[in-house]
């Protein structure tokens, strides 16, 4: 198991959609996600900068990040991109971040 972080960013204006977009996830984006290896993920969003900062465990080597070419997640990504920031493919800009520390 590894720890995995990284940073995303919201259009200003946009938490509350944000939110509720994912308290409705698709459950077939939870199974892609899950069968993929990435569980306990969370993502908090700091109102100041409105970024987002993603952490999850993953069995494998690939990050949620990393599952752009499954459909189910490319389909998610073209619904969140009006109110995230993308690359030209609608992935989320993704930042990855180092572990600094830790404590079980
Ligand atoms: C985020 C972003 C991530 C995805 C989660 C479920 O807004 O799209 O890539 O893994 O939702």
């Amino acid at each position: 198991m590894q720890r995995s972080a990284f940073k995303m960013k919201l259009k200003p204006g946009c938490e509350a959609e944000y939110q509720k977009r994912h308290n409705e996830i698709w459950p077939e984006l939870v199974k892609m996600l899950k069968d993929s290896g990435v569980y306990d993920y969370s993502i908090f969003w700091d109102k100041e900068t409105n970024i987002l900062f993603a952490v999850q465990k993953i069995e494998g080597e690939q990050t949620s990040q990393d599952l752009g070419p499954t459909p189910i997640v490319q389909k998610w990504w073209d619904y969140m991109a009006d109110i995230m920031e993308t690359n030209p493919d609608n992935s989320p800009v993704s930042i990855p971040l180092p572990e600094l520390f830790y404590m079980a």
